[in-house]
């Protein structure tokens, strides 16, 4: 499936939350053009204007008074007082969540845990429904809560199409509620300087409409399609867990569904066999730096093809 342009825009909001902080930004920046169209006529007066009563008025206490201080005051402390109303308005802030998905920022991907659909709280330890990598499938119209955490450095959490930034801070978990008002594909990035690849840590968060979210995770609850082939028991099951077999790795990604995936390695390639065979043999070329080493000794061409084709499978 052809990616959407990978649009960032905190002026292209999809949810309640996002419209709001667009809203602000259009009203500070339409307050900033008053003010600043105000400058500039008096600016222009002073320079070109003519006759005594200009250099008296600019000059006076009350000019200065009026427009120096009592100005300022007024019209900054109008916008914050706007900008706190405007905040608490933010819905999706308020709402009891229909979903609870853990997401956790790793170096240099997002671990994704859906926790039990259940609203009975525990969620953060144990109680997992299922993980994946890279990707938030949300319902339409639901209000999900994110749990935002990290056992390295800081990241930042941050899809400008449905709320603000929020870090993920080690030794803390930070709850974002977000809401998809539309069907469609947002961009994310980590927002935070985390390390060399920082720049290639991107997710996509999909929302589709309820129906087609409970196939998504019904689809992903379930074990993989197919038993890893030997290789990857050698090689990659310290790793990488595959559900349904006995390759249980933490360190990666679960790539029990990785061919499900909109993208590879955060959004640094796409997903197809191709890609899957060329991240394998060297992912030092597409990340340097990734804590996945290259392959390309270990494995033999026709070794790799296999790999690459299982592992797109997995859908
Ligand atoms: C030392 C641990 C380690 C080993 C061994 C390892 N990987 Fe990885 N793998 C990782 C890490 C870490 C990432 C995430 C890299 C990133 O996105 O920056 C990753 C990412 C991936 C991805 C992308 C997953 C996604 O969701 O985007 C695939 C596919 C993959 N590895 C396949 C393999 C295969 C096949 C092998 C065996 C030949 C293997 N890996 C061996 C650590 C490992
Ligand atoms: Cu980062």
């Amino acid at each position: 499936m052809p990616l959407p342009p990978p649009l960032q825009s905190t002026l292209d909001p999809h949810g309640p939350d996002a419209r709001e902080i667009a809203e602000i930004t259009w009203v500070l920046i339409g307050g900033a053009g008053v003010i600043l169209a105000l400058v500039v006529v008096l600016a222009a007066w002073a320079v070109f204007g003519r006759g005594q009563r200009r250099g008296a008025w600019l000059g006076s206490h009350a000019a200065v008074v009026g427009g120096g201080i009592v100005l300022p005051v007024v019209v900054l402390s109008a916008l914050l007082v706007y900008t706190f109303i405007a905040a608490a308005r933010m819905p999706a802030a308020h709402a009891e969540p229909a979903l609870r998905i853990e997401v956790i920022g790793e170096l240099w991907w997002w671990r994704v845990r859906y926790m039990d659909g259940d609203a009975s709280g525990g969620h953060t330890n144990g109680g997992i429904d299922f993980e994946t990598a890279n990707e938030l499938r949300l319902p339409v119209g639901r209000s999900v809560e994110l749990h935002l955490r990290s056992d390295n450095v800081l990241h930042s959490f941050w899809v400008p199409a449905l709320a603000g930034k929020l870090d993920l801070i080690p030794g803390r978990v930070n709850r974002l509620t977000v809401r998809a008002d539309q069907a469609g594909h947002f961009r994310g990035q980590c927002a935070e300087y985390c390390g060399t690849q920082h720049a290639q840590m991107a997710l996509w968060v999909v929302a589709t409409p309820p129906a087609d979210f409970d196939r998504w995770r019904a689809a992903q609850r379930a074990p993989a399609a197919a038993a890893p082939p030997a290789a990857f028991m050698q090689h990659c099951a310290s790793c990488h867990a595959v559900r349904g077999s006995a390759a249980a790795g933490v360190l990666g990604p679960d790539l029990t569904h990785v061919g499900s995936r909109l993208t590879l390695a955060a959004g640094a390639l796409p997903n197809h066999v191709g890609a899957h065979a060329a991240w394998i043999a060297d992912p030092q070329q597409v990340k340097p730096g990734s804590l996945m080493p290259a392959f390309a000794r270990e494995l033999d061409g026709r070794q790799l093809t296999a790999l690459a084709g299982y592992l797109r499978a997995l859908e």
